[in-house]
């Protein structure tokens, strides 16, 4: 792999020195939620369509080995805005309703980066990246640190994720449309005897639970964790998504005629998936596919944004997801019952929570009319590279001790002749738990560093198994991972051993 940095001063040289590419483009990085790579149809999903998607495809490059750094939301998203692999950073695994702010003040991001370089940087939808100091959100205050304290100008979010409480919206440091009457209270404990749930008012929920996810009510769904208060800050499930695409509209608008950058993270198609009611039934699949269809509506709505502002030439989209899919998450939502012949993780196995390819292949796209030629590109690519990338296209130096696992791939993501992706990437699956997927080339190593090596409630469907500590799969014979070839090639599972052991400083 060329070094980061050189690839970066050539990029910096090339950019400054061409008159072609004198202009910087905006930036829009779309990253759904558990959206798995053969969810959408531009990558072999029959059981629905997804014209907008698929339409980003045949005008961008559509990566086959295009990854999510983590099979679970918090550590992608940290490892997507930090550009470093997230088992070095502290309480980086999938955080509670009142966690604090995970990326601390000052922590160079792709955000800050882009800010340095003049951008106007914006995250709109699902953040579950913590929000105030040590001792959590100040919900009745002031929310921060957040986004706002590294490198973005605005932010407009779900705080968590929406099985998780509250669910109110966070525009820039407070929460919006917040009655100080009414204060918003947010525990892990029932807050009084008589207080509704998911287990004492079972019969009245709209969408049954499976597991977890049974505590306050809100909107006949019951979720992880409890709250009072708020009321008049709070949402419904139904128009989320419309929130996103408004907020986004609105942003686009204020900042068409200078350089921005544009977190877009749809909650689609994490549970409960509540999408709204024009799309229910849309689909053969349930809920689950309906949400699909309604991400694919949002990323239509966001093209054609670009194409009223005339800026589709100005802007680089990427298209990309925080980990594979899962069915079952905790909801009833018949997405087990419904699936036919759809293959959620594609020829993957394993999805959400897995360091099988099903946990981290996703779709990934990338779009900039007039400047990227269309292609098919099996190069290796992974949200963690955005930063570096981003940084080298924008003409902005990363620190030292910044980005320490982005890979300047710029080259790649913009489709260019011969341009390489990443010799090899390291898969995780939540947090610092222990276990790795290792891919270096066509190889991939499995390490599992603790005797449960499997998420147990969704293993009936997409399934880490009881495993030995090591195993070596041949994904060009085997992109399954179903033979375990570790005997055969000792040499090769000691390279890639020895390799992930310096990566992981384990
Ligand atoms: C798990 C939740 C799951 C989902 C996940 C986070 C239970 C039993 N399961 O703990 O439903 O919320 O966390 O998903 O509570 S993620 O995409 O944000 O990582
Ligand atoms: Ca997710």
């Amino acid at each position: 792999m060329k070094s980061r940095f050189l690839s970066g001063l050539i990029l910096l040289l090339f950019v400054s020195a061409s008159h072609v590419m004198a202009e910087t483009p905006n930036v829009i990085v779309i990253m759904a939620d558990d959206l798995g790579y053969g969810d959408v149809s531009c990558y072999g999903a029959t059981s629905l369509e997804t014209p907008n998607i698929d339409k980003l495809a045949n005008e961008g490059v559509r990566f086959t080995s295009g990854y999510c750094s983590a099979s679970t939301c918090t550590p992608t998203r940290y490892s997507m805005l930090t550009g470093t692999y997230a088992f070095r950073g502290e309480r980086t695994g999938i955080a509670p309703p009142n966690a604090p702010a995970i990326i601390k003040p000052g922590t160079e991001t792709v955000a800050s980066l882009l800010q340095g370089a003049g951008y106007k940087t914006a995250v709109i939808g699902k953040w579950h990246l913590g929000l105030g100091d040590e001792g959590g959100p100040d919900w009745n205050g002031e929310l921060k640190p957040g986004p706002l304290e590294i490198g973005f100008d605005t932010c407009f979010l779900l705080p968590t994720t929406n099985d998780r409480v509250p669910q109110v919206y966070v525009h820039d440091h407070h929460v919006e449309n917040l009655d100080p009457a009414d204060p918003l209270w947010v525990g892990t404990k029932k807050p009084s005897p008589e207080h509704p749930t998911g287990i004492t008012h079972r019969d009245t929920l709209k969408m049954d639970w499976s597991h977890g996810h049974n505590s306050t009510i809100h909107n006949g769904i019951s979720r992880i964790g409890f709250y009072t208060g708020g009321h008049a800050a709070r949402f419904r499930d139904e128009d989320l998504a419309d929130k996103w695409v408004e907020e986004s509209v609105k942003f686009i608008e204020q900042n068409k005629d200078e350089n921005f950058f544009l977190f877009f993270a749809s909650h689609d198609i994490h549970v409960p998936r509540i999408p709204h009611e024009r799309f229910q039934g849309k689909t053969s699949l349930g809920f689950r596919g309906d949400s699909i269809i309604e991400l694919d509506w949002c990323v239509g709505e966001l093209m054609k944004t670009l194409d009223r502002l005339k800026l589709a030439e100005d802007t680089l989209v990427v298209f990309c997801s925080d980990n594979g899919p899962v069915l079952d998450d905790g909801y009833i939502d018949a997405a087990i019952e419904k699936i036919g012949d759809h293959r959620a993780a594609g020829p993957y196995t394993g999805g959400k929570y897995s360091v099988y390819e099903g946990g981290t292949r996703t779709p990934f796209i990338t779009r900039w009319k007039g400047r990227i030629k269309p292609a098919v590109s099996d190069e290796i690519v992974c949200t963690i590279d955005l930063a570096a990338s981003l940084a080298a296209l924008t003409g902005q130096p990363l620190p030292e001790d910044a980005s320490l696992d982005s890979f300047n791939v710029l080259g790649a993501l913009l489709g260019d002749a011969n341009a390489e992706g990443r010799d090899s990437l390291v898969q995780q699956d939540n947090g610092s738990s222990g276990t790795y997927g290792f891919r270096a080339g066509k190889w991939k190593l499995h390490r599992y560093d603790k005797k449960s090596a499997r998420n147990v409630v969704v293993e009936k469907q997409l399934a880490n198994t009881k495993v030995p500590r090591f195993q070596l799969f041949d994904l060009d014979k085997d992109p399954a991972e179903q033979h375990n070839v570790l005997d055969q090639h000792p040499d090769v599972a000691e390279r890639l051993k020895q390799q992930l052991a310096t990566i992981i400083q384990q």
